[in-house]
């Protein structure tokens, strides 16, 4: 895997139903994630928090829709910062945040992409899809629909002009355990990859993945990997706003990572959904510190050195 990292805050809070994700990129730092990094080898630059300027609020169709020129601004922005931070770096982290903001990251990466002339894949670790359009939602959490708008779904028009979309064919979701009925539909629809729990329940979590991986290099792809708390059983990441039981165990979301780190495919990441508000002495920031340890290298045992062949 490559060496240099950069991490970009995103304190958007918008688009979830309560308040505290803008804490989310402290706490992360608070819990020491860029020392973790350094430890293991890589260059580690902080560029600081994205910000927006104040907002006129918008209406919409939707009556349930809220913060929409909020939300709007902040993925402008990010769409524009998460590109200029994927040019300084192999692997630019982004810190959320709600998950509304994988509507600028993404985006932003699939242009990154694009411009080496490699298509963009996203893996969506997560207990929700997020495929709602901005017509579907019913509690308006704009949360809910980075992932239609940035795979180009029709009732998206409020949002910021999409540069690049990602194609559904390139997307693999795991942990989805909470579907609303639109999104059910949506999923059919376009058939995207989505491994519920009780999949993985069925198979584990590693012959999703390495399916996955293996389409990922096959395409010479880049990999967005976008990391909501909620993906994690609550009982070990109380941190978020919206708890779904029967989540992943720490175990599976290690192995994830740890999989992912010896592919060598990950070329950017989001960690997203980090209520600090709603946490236990810092333990979800913590727990998300070392599971992207994992993914950046960190190894109980040296797999090389227990090898006899
Ligand atoms: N997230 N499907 C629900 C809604 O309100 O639309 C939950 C969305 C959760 C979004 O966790 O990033
Ligand atoms: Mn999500
Ligand atoms: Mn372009
Ligand atoms: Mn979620």
């Amino acid at each position: 895997m490559s060496r240099t990292c950069a991490i970009l805050g995103a304190p958007i809070e918008t688009g979830a139903s309560q308040r505290g994700c803008l804490m989310g990129p402290a706490s992360l730092r608070t819990a020491e994630i860029d020392s973790e990094l350094r430890a293991l080898g890589w260059d580690v630059t902080d560029l600081g928090d994205v910000t927006i300027a104040p907002v006129a609020p918008q209406t919409h169709a939707n009556p349930a829709l809220h913060h929409l020129a909020e939300t709007s601004a902040w993925i402008t922005a990010l769409q524009k910062a998460a590109f200029e931070a994927g040019k300084t770096c192999d692997v630019p982290i982004f810190l959320g945040g709600d998950h509304s903001m994988a509507a600028g990251t993404v985006p932003a990466m699939a242009r990154r992409a694009a411009d080496e002339g490699r298509p963009l894949f996203v893996l969506w670790l997560d207990a929700h899809p997020d495929m709602h359009t901005l017509a579907t939602t019913e509690s308006g959490n704009l949360h809910g629909t980075p992932a239609a708008y940035f795979t180009a779904q029709e009732d998206c028009e409020a949002y910021p002009a999409l540069g690049h979309a990602v194609d559904p064919a390139n997307i693999c979701m795991m942990g989805i355990r909470s579907v609303d009925q639109a999104e059910r539909e949506r999923i059919k629809k376009i058939g995207l990859e989505v491994h519920d729990m009780r999949a993985i329940d069925e198979t584990g979590v590693l012959p999703p993945l390495q399916a996955f991986l293996e389409r990922v290099k096959a395409a010479n792809g880049m990999l967005h990997l976008s990391f909501d708390v909620d993906f994690l059983d609550p009982s070990i990441a109380p941190a978020v706003g919206t708890t779904v039981p029967g989540g992943a165990t720490f175990r599976e979301a290690h192995l994830i990572m740890e999989t992912l780190c010896d592919s060598g495919l990950v070329t950017s990441l989001d960690l997203v959904e980090l209520n600090p508000f709603l946490d236990e002495r810092g333990r979800t920031a913590v727990l998300l510190c070392d599971l992207t340890a994992s993914l950046f290298g960190r190894r109980v045992m040296d797999r090389m050195t227990r090898s006899f062949g």
